[in-house]
């Protein structure tokens, strides 16, 4: 089964999902088999690698992995340098909250050959900036503008958008390292007007906000920084996904 399928499925069942998010730049080099054996089987339901601005290479990083886990490794790729076929996938992010041609279809038309010719599945993501009270490395680096939390309206339209331009999944970004994650009356608007599986990310760093932004319609919370400082909330995570 696809990994778009097994998603699509699990959220028709009801349940929720978290992915982990691994930045090369911020896991020290022996640290990922030290998170894999503390985690022991209190695992994500998927592994997304990447970052807007990176200076290692993804791969080594996912060779890691593949030596410590069988879970699907899905790049989420800030640039066209972090494709690599040793991923099992890519979430081939549209940034539909920005108004940059690039980062709509110029680097899908370079990456496509290369998405073919490594068989990467390739998930159409709907990507939205949303707004904090500092300007997050995505934002500088894609040149575009997050869409203000003051507007649901415009944030729901994008994402139905999104959603009837094919797009499989919707992604609420708050940007890795935010202070505050995306707003959950944000999400409870988004998830109700559109029907595609919602992911909410950037900034989650407490299970109580995780609960909050579950509870608010997020079908799959996705946790870096926190689970990189703190390798115990993995467990915390694990546990609130299998048990709303
Ligand atoms: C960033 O949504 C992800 O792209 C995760 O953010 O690192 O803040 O958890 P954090």
């Amino acid at each position: 089964m696809s990994v778009l399928a097994d998603i699509e499925n699990k959220v028709r069942s009801g349940k929720k999902m978290f992915f982990l998010l691994i930045d090369p730049d911020k896991v020290p080099d022996d640290s990922i088999k030290h998170l894999f054996e503390k985690a022991g089987t209190n695992l994500p339901d998927l592994v997304l690698i990447g970052g807007s601005l990176i200076s290692k290479p993804v791969e080594p990083v996912i060779e890691k992995i593949k030596k410590v886990s069988l879970l699907p490794i899905f790049l989420f790729p800030g640039s066209l340098l972090q494709i690599s076929g040793k991923a099992d996938g890519i979430l081939l992010l549209n940034l539909i909250s920005g108004r940059n041609p690039e980062y709509l279809i110029g680097n899908h038309v370079v990456a496509a050959p290369l998405i073919k010719y490594y068989r990467l599945e390739a998930i159409p993501t709907g990507y939205i900036l949303i707004a904090g009270t500092r300007n997050t490395s995505v934002e500088i680096v894609s040149n575009t503008h997050p869409l203000p939390v003051q507007r649901p309206d415009i944030i729901t339209a994008t994402a139905l958008a999104g959603e009837y331009m094919g797009n499989r999944l919707i992604y609420l970004e708050k940007g890795s390292g935010a202070d505050m994650p995306v707003p959950a009356d944000i999400v409870a608007r988004v998830k109700e007007e559109s029907s595609v599986p919602l992911i909410v990310g950037g900034g989650i760093r407490s299970a109580t906000q995780a609960e909050e932004l579950y509870q608010a319609g997020a079908d799959i919370l996705v946790v870096g920084n926190a689970i990189e400082k703190r390798p115990g909330f993995i467990k915390d995570m694990r546990d609130l996904a299998d048990n709303l």
